[in-house]
């Protein structure tokens, strides 16, 4: 873990920088031909993204307010025209109870999916997919994730991850080789990274690629573990060390030779969805075959992670959406002491907090999503957070619509605990949650951080910054009168105002408290593990306010005829959740909660001494 440290300790914006190839080529070319400066390259270019800037106290509204909606009417035409052959596809070919008897999708069933298309969703028609966008993709994954994850993942782990590398990063010439074949050629991909000793230190791989003696091929000896779709692919994307200090890309044929798979494992849910260890012995891989820069593959590897990841917040959306649909249907219908047990309080709560959280998953994704199309750089740390509340949120829901049914829900012909283990390991793979929360907590940091010593600079030549300067003191100054704090009041409908006011206060005490734990701790802040949850907590609530404040007022801008529901969704969860943010905010510096990590730290380090709990039965 000590690597996570060089968020904070390396200056600057390097999270952001180097991702040019994960954003919306379209958009790409076309910003590249208007400035002629490849933003890749350009590090004093304005960071837009929402939750880096709250980090700085600061609110960055471009790519939040209004809520996007980038679909041109042939796009929505189209989308719409996939829509009905996928539904149909998954309530009336698929089996998801038959898949995870077998342990397996069936073969026409795959068939049936490569006709439509499923497996090559945003290649363009040229390479024989469908040309989706972001937005339309997601629409897709919502349609899977509502009927079978482990169809899902199989999917997910083709294209979001397997190829998409290729879809990025690819020469003309591999897209050419390689697209045709995953998209409608029936050959199955996966994204190959994980290793015995290397999760989510990803940077600690063995498996080595050495150039041959002619400088032909590189030679890549190893093995990967827990990969998804590891027994059916033939095309994969594997990062190997290429140098003490550095990664490198490759597309690998298991034609090539020398490549074998373990057995299926057998897990607890998601289990039609092969995963296998890949073996690799001497693989010969052309040198035309590195993918990306010789060097680079850990950033690959990165971008291609964090381009996938609203598709995750997507698919669980789909899946709460049909979760809530089985909950209410018992709620609407079943009669105790007298009544529709929908008519009780204790049911209401939970349905409406269910549904809270899938406005707030589902609004999520899709704000990434289409931002991403439009060209947005600085997705990474929203992405990150899609995936962890979408996990998580699922999770619950999945869990209450069980505790609706009561009993019924507990039987496996109500199909819920099927979706229960399979929605287990999101929480776990694409990123662990835990390493995620780190991951925005300390991006966060280290960007609140590089502002903090541009001031520190500034302040010991104070002549030749005065611009800077007398910026910052005035903008420090009118804050402390209560004067030019946050104010998201400005983008929401009116009936929204008083919990954008809210909200907006708990980014003025998030920025504040970021700075006063950058000033207490400078770079060891990244050894407090327990204050930075607490942040990444916060900054997942003001994120999931924010996006679903900008969703209902855009609701409400245009009239739509569930707008007052949706506004009363934001009202609820963002009162709940200012209470959340100030709680886990205030825990940072007080006395109390001090104490509590203090005595957790020892339970655990107790706990694991004595390899189990160590308390005395008094009987
Ligand atoms: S696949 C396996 C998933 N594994 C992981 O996600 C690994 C998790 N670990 C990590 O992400 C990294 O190791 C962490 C950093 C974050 C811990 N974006 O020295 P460093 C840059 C951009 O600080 P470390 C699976 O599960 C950083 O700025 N850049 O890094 C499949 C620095 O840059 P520079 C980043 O401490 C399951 C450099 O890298 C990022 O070693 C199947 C080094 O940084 C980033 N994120 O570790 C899924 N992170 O050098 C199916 C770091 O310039 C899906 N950097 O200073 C199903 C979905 C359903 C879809 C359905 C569709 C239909």
């Amino acid at each position: 873990m000590n690597r996570l440290g060089n968020f904070v300790i390396k200056s600057g914006r390097n999270a952001y920088k180097s991702d040019i190839c994960t954003r919306s080529l379209a958009s790409a070319a076309a910003q590249r031909k208007s400035t002629s400066v490849d933003p890749q390259d350009d590090k004093n270019r304005p960071n837009y993204s929402f939750v880096s800037n709250i980090f700085r106290g600061q609110v960055e509204s471009k790519e939040m307010f209004p809520y996007p909606d980038v679909l041109s009417a042939e796009q929505k035409e189209f989308t719409n025209s996939l829509v009905d052959p996928f539904e149909n596809f998954f309530s009336n070919v698929n089996n998801s109870v038959k898949n995870e008897e077998n342990c397996q999708i069936e073969q026409s069933t795959l068939d049936h999916m490569w006709e439509l298309g499923c497996f090559g969703l945003q290649p363009e028609e040229e390479y024989g997919g469908l040309g989706l966008n972001n937005t339309q993709n997601a629409r897709m994954a919502q349609i899977v994730g509502a009927h079978d994850l482990g169809v899902g993942v199989t999917l997910g782990a083709h294209q979001s991850i397997g190829y998409k590398g290729i879809f990025l990063y690819g020469t003309p010439e591999q897209k050419q080789k390689y697209l045709p074949k995953v998209t409608t050629g029936r050959t199955f991909a996966a994204f190959c990274l994980t290793e015995p000793s290397s999760g989510s230190d990803a940077a600690s791989i063995k498996a080595s690629a050495k150039l041959s003696d002619d400088g032909k091929h590189y030679i890549l000896n190893g093995s990967k573990i827990w990969i998804s779709n590891g027994g059916i692919c033939d095309i994969m994307t594997v990062f190997a060390r290429t140098s003490e200090k550095h990664l490198t890309a490759f597309i690998v044929e298991r034609g090539f030779g020398g490549v074998t798979s373990g057995p299926p494992e057998n897990k607890m849910g998601i289990k039609c969805s092969n995963t296998t260890e890949v073996f690799y012995e001497d693989v010969k891989i052309p040198v035309e075959n590195v993918l990306g820069e010789v060097g680079d593959g850990f950033k690959v590897a990165m971008n291609i992670l964090n381009n996938g990841r609203y598709g995750m917040g997507a698919t669980l959306s789909g899946t709460m959406k049909a979760c809530i649909e089985k909950a209410v249907n018992h709620a609407n219908n079943r009669l105790q002491f007298g009544n529709k047990i929908k008519e009780y309080g204790a049911i209401q709560e939970k349905i409406a907090r269910m549904t809270m959280l899938q406005y707030v998953t589902e609004s999520m994704s899709f704000q990434i999503a289409q931002n991403m199309d439009s060209g947005s750089l600085d997705y990474h740390l929203e992405a990150a957070i899609s995936k962890v509340f979408s996990s998580e949120s699922a999770w619950y829901v999945c869990d209450e619509a069980i505790q609706v049914l009561g009993g019924m829900g507990y039987m496996k012909d109500t199909g819920l605990e099927k979706v229960l283990r399979d929605i287990r390991i999101f929480r776990i793979f694409e990123g662990s949650n835990d390493i995620l929360r780190l991951f925005v907590a300390l991006t966060g940091i280290q960007y609140a951080g590089a502002n903090l010593k541009e001031l520190q600079k500034a302040l010991k030549n104070p002549a030749s910054n005065l611009g800077f300067l007398s910026q910052e003191v005035s903008r420090r100054a009118m804050k402390q009168i209560g004067i030019g704090g946050c104010n998201l009041g400005t983008f929401v409908a009116p009936a929204l105002k008083s919990q954008a006011d809210s909200i907006s206060q708990c980014i003025d005490l998030f920025g504040k408290t970021v700075e006063s734990l950058l000033v207490k701790y400078n770079k060891n802040i990244i050894h407090e593990q327990f204050l930075l949850n607490c942040l990444a907590n916060s900054a997942i609530d003001i994120y999931g306010s924010v996006v679903c404040l900008s969703r209902a007022s855009r609701a409400v801008e245009l009239n739509l005829p569930t707008a007052e529901h949706e506004v009363s969704l934001t009202k609820a969860w963002c009162t709940e959740a200012s209470v959340k943010i100030v709680d886990n905010l205030t825990r940072t510096s007080s006395r109390n909660y001090q104490e509590i990590f203090r005595e957790m730290k020892n339970i655990s380090k107790t706990v694991c001494d004595n390899e189990g709990v160590n308390t005395t039965h008094i009987v």
